[in-house]
């Protein structure tokens, strides 16, 4: 894709329109999908993040995008990862919904609905309450009043069934994280039987869409659909989660669960509804956080292995987001965030990985390259924390990377290379949301 610059910068209006036109490609009637061909279906944070964007756009379509995941919620709370939508044919993503049927009958989704049985990180809570704070009126606390029931569901799900380790909140598979194939997730993999792994490159349809290069390896994804069918086989029953092939408490899935149950206290409060039991879950993690998953030696906070008890010693982009949280570790973090692992000169974004690590891969899937969303998680975050030439360090980079790459999957944090699908809704929405923020100034220069 061409760059559009000026004399002074990238031509933000250009972005904007660019940005506006890759949503309204993804757009299905009810809801976005990340791209089309390589994600032809609604994936749950993704829908979380495009919200925010299209709330730039069009209030009323953001919270379209969120009711149509939140009516495939199931009868337990869960919200699911992916929801298949039935006008695509079986086989244009694998795995289809075949691969995980059954779902259960009681508790499962709603009669007709088709999703996977897994969940991803609970941003949506802290989306909603981000559009409502920018989108203030009457529209928009009709759909706080009817999403807020729903979101407080899901999140008695996390907290009630997934609770693992005294207090922390666990993940059965590394599609839970969204840092599918973070290095993190290697010690758990390897203790997991990949069964037959022949003929997995025949099913796998990413690999049409993008560079094998970029993406996981079969021998990962042999893993990734052994562990789906051990949860699958079991009727995706939450008990005893340890038995499962993988069990690891993410401190990213747990730091935005944290975030997103402080804004599910402010949603509660914007409804008339006790905020008491959010204000008080959001506490206690916090608290499990800070206290069970940093390490001082990496400068960061890590997961936790819930089969083995032991920590996984990987210095990842997840491992930043406790920052979201109030107290802890933060002085230590902002060094780490602002040292060689994620900042050294010319690097762009925050890598989703150790830059010094001797494992890091720069152009692979959650293993280096820099993604906007953890990117415009961390910013929030600092703008929070009052980091504001930081914050806004990163929303520059944020706007000449996609000046540069396009609306890129994802980016090499040092060359700025597009890598991934293109046309990909969060890129687009988030930097929408960036712009929107941001005043223009000559900081666009680089
Ligand atoms: C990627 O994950 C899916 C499985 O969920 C895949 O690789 O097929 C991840 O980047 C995930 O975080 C994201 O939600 C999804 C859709 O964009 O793609």
């Amino acid at each position: 894709m061409t760059p559009v610059r000026s004399d002074t910068g990238p031509d933000l209006a250009d972005l904007r329109r660019r940005a506006a036109a890759t949503l309204r490609r993804n757009w299905r009637g009810k809801a976005t999908v990340p791209t089309a061909a390589l994600y032809p279906h609604q994936w749950s944070w993704d829908s979380a993040f495009i919200a925010i964007g299209q709330a730039h756009l069009h209030p009323r379509r953001a919270f379209a995008e969120l009711t149509a995941l939140l009516d495939a919620q199931w009868g337990d709370g869960r919200v699911p990862q992916i929801v298949f939508n039935p006008a695509v044919p079986e086989d244009a993503y694998f795995p289809g919904p075949a691969f995980w049927r059954p779902l259960p009958r009681r508790g499962g989704p709603p009669p007709g609905v088709s999703t996977t049985g897994l969940v991803q990180p609970p941003v949506h809570a802290a989306a909603v309450l981000t559009i409502a704070e920018r989108h203030p009126g009457e529209a928009t606390d009709a759909a706080v009043r009817r999403l807020y029931p729903e979101l407080a569901r899901f999140h008695d799900y996390l907290f009630d069934r997934r609770r693992v380790a005294s207090g922390l909140v666990g993940i059965v598979h590394p599609w839970e994280s969204g840092l599918d194939n973070s290095p993190a997730w290697d010690g758990p993999l390897d203790a997991v039987d990949p069964g037959p792994a022949h003929g997995i490159t025949g099913l796998r349809r990413d690999l049409r869409h993008a560079d094998a290069g970029h993406r996981p390896t079969d021998a990962d994804y042999a893993r990734y659909m052994a562990v789906v069918a051990a949860y699958r086989d079991r009727g995706y029953a939450d008990d005893d989660l340890p038995s499962l092939p993988f069990c690891v408490v993410d401190p990213l899935f747990c730091a935005v669960l944290a975030w997103s149950e402080q804004a599910l206290a402010a949603l509660a409060r914007r409804v008339g509804a006790d905020p008491g039991r959010h204000v008080e879950r959001a506490r206690e993690l916090t608290h499990q956080v800070h206290t069970r998953l940093f390490d001082p030696a990496l400068g960061c906070y890590v997961a936790l292995d819930v089969r083995t008890g032991r920590a996984v010693a990987k210095r990842t982009v997840a491992g930043l987001a406790p920052l979201l949280l109030p107290g802890g570790h933060r002085p230590v973090l902002l060094d780490t965030l602002a040292g060689p692992s994620f900042a050294a000169p010319g690097v762009r974004g925050v890598p989703s990985y150790d830059l010094t690590a001797a494992d890091a891969d720069l152009r692979r899937y959650w293993r280096g390259p820099t993604w906007v969303n953890t990117t415009w998680l961390l910013w929030r975050a600092l703008l929070a924390h009052g980091e504001t030439e930081h914050a806004e360090r990163l929303a520059a980079d944020v706007v000449c990377l996609v000046a540069d790459a396009g609306f890129r999957e994802y980016f090499h944090p040092v060359t700025g290379e597009g890598l991934g699908s293109d046309h990909f809704s969060w890129t687009a929405a988030l930097l929408l949301d960036v712009l929107a923020r941001e005043p223009e100034d000559q900081r666009w220069q680089r």
